[in-house]
């Protein structure tokens, strides 16, 4: 039998914004407080994990924090051992030292490439595939998260869904419509506040800082709150990584972006609107295209019209007014679809699971 595999070594270079370290953050609470691995998150930037986990020290190069051993990675790191598995987070490219040092361990340690969440059937083609390295011995396997069994999942938390549905049960019903604007900079916000601003009944739309707040204020000037006809824009703090479920769980609509919100918008079973991260050449508008022919699947031609035109309005910037009015008219509907949509989701295994059986695999 394999032995288990203990020690974990996350890599991860913050590109820009939160959703590398978001993911990777997740990715090692989970693997050491479900399946009871010691992990050390690498990370290069140590200031993007702090607003999503504010006990970080963002002066200390090594740190424990949740159960976790969290290291600066710098330039010239020191290699005293490597991980049983090694992930490569976004194709961050490991230190050639940390690499070298892979290589002599008598027993090879399995190093995976996680890659970015596409809905796009070619991932799952990829999903596990090997790349031999072309000089040491060793494999990298390339693990893609993704919406169906032939992926590696989600990632989903084993106490989300009944803590989500528990706090449904708890809540007061809200008494007015609320919303989260999670979104980049480029997002038609204007569009968006002049619609919300025509609403016949109270609207809250709450705000984070950064992007979002940025968005709305290059469009109303002034810090808010501000007040547009029935609708109430609130800016709110960013919030650490547990607390931003709630706010999510609480909204009859969320706007998300990037990767992992947009993942956690669909465990909480509430409608939601997606901002794609953007890549050259539109090249993101396939990957929306390809999320948006797995998730609307299950509607009527119409509902399919609808929810399609509110996600298109929204990365496209075109028709975005009548694009909300028909999203927000179907809005029972889509709540009680994504309720279904996350249960069906979540009968698969979720993604640190499968990380984890796909490593015991390997060896
Ligand atoms: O921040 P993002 O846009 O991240 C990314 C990166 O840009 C990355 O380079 C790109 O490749 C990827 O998108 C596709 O969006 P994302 O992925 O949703 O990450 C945001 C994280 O911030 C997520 O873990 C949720 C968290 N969050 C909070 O913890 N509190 C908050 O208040 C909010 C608004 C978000």
């Amino acid at each position: 039998m394999a032995t288990m595999q203990l020690h974990w070594d996350i890599f991860c270079r913050v590109i820009d914004n939160y959703g590398d370290i978001g993911v990777c953050w997740r990715l090692a609470r989970q693997l050491s407080a479900e399946h009871g691995r010691k992990v050390r998150l690498w990370v290069d930037d140590l200031t993007s994990l702090l607003p999503l986990c504010p006990s970080v020290d963002t002066t200390k190069a090594v740190q424990a924090c949740q159960g976790i051993d969290i290291c600066l990675w710098t330039e010239n790191i020191a290699v005293d051992r490597t991980g049983d598995v090694i992930v490569e987070a976004f194709a961050c490219e490991l230190p050639p030292k940390y690499l070298q040092a892979m290589a002599e361990r008598a027993e090879k340690p399995c190093w995976i490439n996680l890659e970015y969440l596409t809905a796009e059937p070619w991932a799952e083609g990829c999903h596990g595939m090997a790349s031999p390295h072309p000089s040491l011995p060793l494999t990298k396997y390339f693990f893609f998260p993704g919406f169906s069994a032939k992926s590696g999942g989600l990632l989903r938390e084993a106490r989300l869904l009944n803590e989500r549905d528990q706090w449904f049960t708890e809540s007061p019903a809200p008494n007015c419509l609320e919303i989260s604007l999670f979104c980049y900079d480029t997002a038609p916000v204007g569009a968006l506040l002049h619609a919300l601003g025509q609403s016949p009944t109270a609207v809250t739309c709450y705000v984070p800082h950064g992007k979002p707040l940025a968005a709305v204020v290059a469009q109303l000037g002034g810090c808010g709150p501000w007040q547009l006809g029935k609708a109430h824009i609130k800016p709110i703090p960013f919030m650490p990584l547990d607390d931003y479920d709630r706010l999510l769980w609480r909204c009859d609509i969320n706007f998300v972006r990037g990767e992992d919100s947009f993942v956690r918008a669909q465990w909480a079973g509430k409608p939601f609107v997606w901002q794609i991260y953007s890549q050259d050449e539109e090249a993101h508008l396939v990957k929306l295209d390809a999320f948006l022919d797995r998730y609307c699947a299950g509607m009527d031609a119409g509902q399919a019209a609808t929810m399609r035109g509110m996600f298109l309005a929204w990365n496209t910037g075109n028709g975005v007014a009548s694009a909300w009015q028909d999203f927000v008219a179907d809005r029972d509907f889509f709540t009680r679809y994504n309720r279904d949509w996350a249960a069906r989701l979540a009968s698969a295994p979720d993604m640190a699971t499968a990380l984890v059986n796909f490593c015991a695999a390997k060896v």
